[in-house]
């Protein structure tokens, strides 16, 4: 059989670097900072890390606004900082992912600053432009994920341009193959470097309809409770944004990427039709993992709903996997969304089953710690989307605050000065230095979990079967090389018995720290306890 691939079940943490370690003074983290704390992720037991922004930007969206591909912002460092932090992470055994934000610039980038000077430029048609209709107003009715329209007037070129998220961030039109040369070349610049992967941000978004036809009313503007906190899926009028040409467009990406040993593509798509979009996006020559906000937007998480969230995505017989997530820099800490932060322990063994179904997991700087939501102060949001929304949507900052790495340090010891965004006090007493020191914190749990989680192959690597098991208990079973692994996790608050005889599941495995006793031919699973057993298998 084929090696398998190191994404492959991968557990990868995602570092938001203003946040991560500040080294410089400045308030902000930075890539020495980010280097200097691999060491934290490699003994959590995760095999790769996911960056997001770290390029020029004039931060308008904190890095998802790009005005150089190929600068490191000056903010988080230089390239040879960059490049000893992926030998760092090499030499760890960790795999560096970069975020790529291609579907649109900053508009300060120089393509779009040659592109609004006029209709006859060389960049002319690398944005989106339309005239205004005959009223003189935007071109149809479009709204950008952000609040608004998402037409903005450029006098200079007397028409509009399209922007998706902020005005700030103009769309690129990938109907023109310069356009897809010049992002392509961009791809190139940094595997040349040796990244492992990209992060592809917003990677459904890439093209547009060309006929800039009105989207339709939209029937269900209340999406529910799942993705409240975004205002795309709420649009009065929506067509579905992935258009066909972004699957030929991935492939080229593909086909560069396969130039190079062992990279990865990590697609974010958005909720709309997931289970379509990823069954689209994730095939043998587009991507290989896709990303999706399953359980991001989710503030009740069930046995139930991981199992039909996986069933639907058809996990038995797709060539991509997929991405899980419960936390990322974009929506509220999976510990306040699920009403949790008296119980981090009720969340922990969540992640912990999202890192054993088929598929990568991502887990979002934080998270090991049962980080909660942070309240900032209005003067404090610097989220534009926050002030745009506040006080309804108060924005995404409150997950993007400060690690805490030493609790008895000002500022969680994560800055020598006063931070971008506040360490709340609440932080500190689940900072990295006490969690370290207490064994049953979540810190050391995650940790001895998913180092352990690392030595199972079937975990990572198997093909996965759903148990029939009444609520609150989710179970499931994961073959690989002969071995079959069965997993239950009590996702309850009471503890769970279930009936699971070695004879059939065989061994009970030790060492994952979620420790339940098996009496006969009982599993007693405590509380957000879970069990595990092997067939063994031929090793
Ligand atoms: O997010 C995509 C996206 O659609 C988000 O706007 C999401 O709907 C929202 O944040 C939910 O709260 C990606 C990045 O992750 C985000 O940080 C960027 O702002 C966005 O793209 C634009 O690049």
């Amino acid at each position: 059989t084929q090696e398998p691939n190191w994404w492959q079940g991968a557990a990868i943490y995602q570092i938001y670097p203003r946040s991560y370690l500040d080294t410089t003074g400045n308030g902000v983290g930075d890539l020495k900072g980010i280097s200097e704390k691999l060491p934290h992720i490699a003994e959590l037991g995760a095999d790769a890390v996911w960056i997001s922004p770290f390029v020029r930007s004039p931060m308008l969206d904190f890095g998802y606004d790009v005005s150089d591909y190929r600068a490191v912002d000056p903010l988080f460092g230089t390239l040879e900082d960059f490049q000893a932090l992926l030998d760092r992470a090499h030499e760890l055994g960790l795999k560096i992912i970069m975020d790529q934000v291609l579907s649109h610039t900053s508009n300060q980038h120089p393509w779009f600053l040659e592109s609004r000077e006029g209709r006859e430029n060389a960049k002319a048609d690398w944005y989106v432009w339309a005239d205004p209709k005959k009223d003189g107003t935007v071109p149809n009715n479009w709204l950008s994920v952000f609040g608004g329209s998402s037409w903005q007037w450029e006098p200079r070129r007397g028409q509009y341009y399209l922007h998706n998220f902020l005005r700030e961030q103009p769309d690129l039109n990938y109907h023109n193959p310069e356009v897809q040369d010049a992002v392509l070349d961009v791809c190139r610049f940094w595997l040349d470097m040796g990244v492992d992967g990209f992060r592809l941000d917003v990677c459904a978004f890439y093209f547009h309809d060309s006929d800039l036809r009105d989207n339709p009313d939209n029937p269900d503007i209340n999406p529910g409770a799942h993705f409240r906190f975004n205002p795309y899926s709420m649009q009065r009028h929506t067509r579905d944004i992935a258009q066909p040409e972004n699957l030929a467009f991935l492939e080229r990406l593909r086909a560069l990427s396969d130039a190079y040993e062992d990279r990865a593509l990590l697609g974010e798509l958005h909720e709309g039709d997931g289970a379509r979009l990823h069954r689209e996006y994730t095939a043998p020559d587009r991507l290989q993992l896709a990303y999706g906000y399953w359980f991001l937007g989710a503030d009740e998480i069930d046995a139930g709903l991981i199992r039909d969230t996986a069933a639907a995505l058809g996990h038995e017989t797709r060539d991509g996997w997929p991405c899980w997530a419960l936390d990322n820099h974009d929506f509220h800490r999976a510990v306040t969304r699920l009403g949790k932060e008296d119980c981090p322990e009720a969340v922990t063994v969540i992640l912990a089953a999202l890192t054993c179904l088929r598929g990568a997991c991502c887990i979002y700087q934080g998270s090991e710690l049962g980080l909660a939501q942070a309240h900032v102060p209005y003067d404090r949001i610097v989220d534009p989307y926050g002030r745009e929304f506040y006080p309804s949507f108060q924005g995404r900052d409150g997950a993007r605050t400060p690690m805490p790495w030493e609790g008895g340090e000002p500022h969680g010891g994560f800055s020598k000065t006063e931070p971008w965004l506040p360490v709340p006090p609440e932080h500190l007493d689940r900072a990295v230095d006490r969690q370290k020191t207490l064994p049953g914190s979540t810190r050391n749990q995650m940790s001895r979990f998913l180092n352990w989680r690392r030595e199972q192959p079937a975990l990572r690597h198997g093909g996965m079967a759903f148990l029939d098991l009444p609520q609150p208990v989710l179970g499931l079973t994961r073959e690989h090389g002969g071995e079959t692994v069965t997993c239950l996790f009590n996702l309850g608050a009471d503890e769970a018995v279930i009936e699971m005889p070695e004879t059939r599941c065989g061994a009970a495995l030790e060492g994952h720290g979620f420790g339940a006793p098996r009496e006969g031919d009982l599993v007693r699973l405590p509380a957000h306890g879970a069990f595990f057993a092997s067939t063994g298998g031929a090793g």
